[in-house]
């Protein structure tokens, strides 16, 4: 049975500070338009609980998604994409690294990279920030689905060496064909540590 099933959203806020302690929780970053809210989505089977859209940009919150008793799954803004007044990006850049940065119980970061258009300099700059700051982080590439077959082994070393990791280490899912969803799911649910009897009703 799906350990996310009780996952439902609790609330967005604009400042970490307003969160309060938690068990456990995961972060999902990566630029805007990757697939972040749809991930989300699809790890809990639902369709509404992290809003996903065609316009980037679109998440410009910090928002929380109530996975098992005090554990979260956050969906973070995306980086790299200018939108709204022009002085916006360091506004959510400071929100976003401040969440990161004050959160003992953040135990995996989830990083999101385009598996078809590949990792970006921004990405590379994010994944050496994660490093510096000793934030575990694993990558996901997602939208596999639109790689062709002959190519998904030269996309993954791509994804990989940008990122300076082995492409067995990269994730590789279609969010919205549910791709390679089960394994990633089952991952996060063993990081937060949900059990059945450890859900948000419980
Ligand atoms: N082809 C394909 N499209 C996808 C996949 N996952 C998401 N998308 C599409 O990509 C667009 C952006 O998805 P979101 O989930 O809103 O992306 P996000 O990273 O949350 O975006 P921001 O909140 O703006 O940072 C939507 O049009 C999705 O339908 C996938 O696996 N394959
Ligand atoms: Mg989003």
């Amino acid at each position: 049975m799906n350990r996310f099933s009780d996952a439902r959203f609790i609330k967005s806020v604009y400042r970490p500070e307003e969160l309060e302690e938690t068990a456990a929780e995961v972060a999902f970053i990566g630029r805007s338009n990757v697939g972040k809210s749809t991930t989300i989505n699809a790890i809990c089977g639902k369709k509404d609980l992290a809003r996903a859209s065609k316009t980037p940009g679109r998440t410009r919150t910090i928002n929380v998604v109530l996975v098992g008793k005090n554990k979260w799954i956050v969906d973070l803004p995306g980086y790299g994409f200018a939108v709204g007044p022009k002085d916006d990006w360091p506004r959510l850049e400071a929100m976003f690294k401040g969440y990161l940065l004050s959160r003992p119980s953040l135990r995996r970061v989830i990083m999101i990279v385009d598996g078809f258009t590949g990792a970006s300099q921004l990405d590379e700059r994010m994944a050496m920030w994660l490093d510096m700051n000793s934030l575990p982080f694993i990558i996901v590439a997602n939208k596999c689905d639109r790689i062709a077959s002959a190519k998904q082994q030269a996309s993954r070393k791509a994804v990989a060496d940008k990122l300076g990791r082995r492409p067995e280490d990269i994730r590789w899912v279609s969010a919205m064909r549910g791709l390679g969803m089960s394994g990633l799911s089952n991952e996060i649910a063993d990081i937060l540590e949900l059990t059945q009897e450890n859900r948000s009703r419980a």
